[in-house]
């Protein structure tokens, strides 16, 4: 199925890129989906925020089709095709973006763009530790990855500076963590975790991301009821 979301006139985009190749990917994006996957949907965000027009088709990970497997060479989504190019692992697709569209989330000083990397990279162990919560098979098996989410979190308490990670604009770790505490809403909810006991500064920006229209309004309509359905047959 594909669906099209033109936020934005495409020649507004057209206008901001350098090359014509670039020009070529901006007016036709195409992002290969998976219902409820944490990674698809940082690219998801991106494209809103930049008020990106693109389309997006969903596929069954289950069976995944031959033209997929064509496209995406670990066999992962997201996968974005930009121009008729895949674009894989959603840290790249990021930043690709990044670069064709402005305003500019990845930090122009080295320095701080290694540190925002960097701890990306903490986000994608958060994500792990999501997922084995998701597939624990029992209540200690629950409780251990949950402990390992909390001291993730932990982690992120004394260098979040507010609003966002780094300050007044929203950033990569901003971008990269959002899917996590989107879908840890719904599993505190079930399982009562107290994730952000004892965490003010995480809590606040958890509250602020999620509240975020880029980051609600990604996901298909029932998220909720499709992510518990999927978490029942894990
Ligand atoms: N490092 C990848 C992870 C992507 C990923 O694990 N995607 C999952 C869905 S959420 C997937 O496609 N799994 C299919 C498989 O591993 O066969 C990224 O950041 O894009």
């Amino acid at each position: 199925m594909t669906f099209s979301f033109a936020l934005r006139e495409p020649s507004a985009i057209v206008d901001f890129m350098s090359t014509e190749t670039d020009a070529v990917a901006a007016a036709d994006l195409e992002l290969i989906s998976h219902e409820l996957c944490p990674y698809v949907h940082r690219a998801a965000i991106v494209l809103r925020e930049k008020g990106v027009p693109y389309r997006i088709r969903y596929i069954d990970l289950k069976a995944k089709p031959p033209w997929f497997l064509a496209v995406s060479p670990r066999g992962k989504v997201p996968v974005l095709v930009a121009g008729g190019v895949p674009i894989f692992e959603s840290a790249v697709i990021v930043e690709y973006l990044d670069e064709t569209h402005p305003p500019h989330i990845v930090p122009a000083s080295p320095l701080e763009r290694a540190r925002h990397r960097a701890w990306a990279e903490i986000v994608s162990d958060l994500l792990v530790q999501q997922w084995k919560l998701m597939v624990a098979a029992s209540a200690a098996d629950r409780e251990t990855a949950r402990r390992n989410v909390v001291d993730l979190l932990q982690r992120f308490e004394p260098e979040v500076r507010g609003p966002w990670f780094a300050g007044d604009a929203l950033g990569i770790v901003d971008v990269a963590i959002a899917p996590a505490f989107f879908r840890f809403d719904y599993l505190d909810r079930w399982w009562n975790l107290g994730l952000y006991e004892g965490l003010p500064n995480v809590g606040a920006w958890r509250d602020r991301l999620v509240a975020r229209p880029s980051v609600r309004e990604t996901v298909i309509d029932g998220f909720e009821e499709k992510l518990r359905a999927y978490v029942a047959q894990l």
